[in-house]
């Protein structure tokens, strides 16, 4: 071997030797960063299992609320009904009773019996007068005075309209020398015959379809079917207006709608 060929030996090896040192550094470099990705990996699945389940928690409670329109019927059940008087209603429903009213009052009716002199006063007269009005819900009637009452639907479960229990005309059980007005359509499905009874604490003006029916200027104690009046109905709706004063004691009416033979009479539903 000459000087040459062991300059050239010695070049290869140490070329040879700066490769293995080359390779034996990429190693290192490469492997840390192996074990680093390898450590990662545990804690972040960690975090994404944590958040889902707090979202999840967030979550669930909400659609628990969306049950709460439950309450809307309830509210409504308990607007309309007085108490569990569910046999007395049937029976008043077969006897024909009308049970559903639009009410406004207490009007005065001031004087002595058998003068009170509401009942010869047309608290309407501003409204068309008794013979011509026609209510509405909620409808808005000033008294002479400046006070105002409102027509209101009210329902009773049994056969009399006892006026110390009908809310909104906010008077005391037998409050005395008032006067009310009550309203409902008859709404029958072909023009027929039938009789509307009346029976009355103190008396009562009728009113159907406009038309003076009759007047009772008495003062008693109500029974069924005081009075029975024979109306003709036509097709479709026909309203009916009581005016029913009261001097002093109880204060109620009942009234209902039959055929000759005192049943309910077919084909009628009532509105008001
Ligand atoms: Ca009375």
């Amino acid at each position: 071997m000459n000087k040459s060929q062991f300059r050239t030996m010695m070049l290869v090896l140490c070329l040879a030797a700066l490769c293995a040192v080359i390779a034996g550094c990429q190693e290192e470099a490469a492997s840390p960063k192996a074990k680093d990705v390898k450590a990662a990996p545990a804690p972040a699945p960690a975090k994404v299992a944590e958040k889902p389940a707090a979202t999840k928690a967030v979550e669930k409670p909400a659609p628990a609320p969306a049950p709460v329109p439950a309450p809307k019927p309830a509210a409504t059940v308990a607007g309309s009904t007085l108490g569990p008087f569910k046999l007395a209603k049937n029976w008043a429903e077969e006897q024909g009773f009308v049970v559903n009213w639009l009410i406004a009052g207490p009007f005065p009716n001031p004087g002595e019996r058998p003068d009170n002199t509401g009942f010869g006063t047309d608290y309407l007269k501003n409204y068309g007068g008794e013979a011509a009005f026609t209510p509405a819900n909620g409808m808005e009637i000033k008294i002479d005075g400046g006070s105002a009452v409102k027509f209101l639907p009210y329902a009773t479960t049994g056969t009399d309209i006892i006026f110390g229990d009908v809310a909104h005309l906010k008077i005391e059980s037998n409050q005395e020398k008032i006067l009310v007005y009550c309203a409902c359509w008859l709404d029958s499905d072909a023009d027929k015959d039938v009789e509307v009874r009346v029976g009355s604490d103190d008396g009562y003006k009728l009113w159907i379809n406009h038309q003076l029916i009759s007047e009772q200027h008495v003062y008693r104690a109500m029974e069924m079917d005081q009075e029975t009046h024979k109306v003709k109905l036509n097709k479709g709706k026909n309203l009916l207006l009581i005016k029913v004063d009261q001097d002093t004691g109880e204060y109620q009416f009942m009234l209902r709608v039959v055929g000759a033979d005192g049943k309910e009479a077919p084909g009628i539903t009532v509105w008001n």
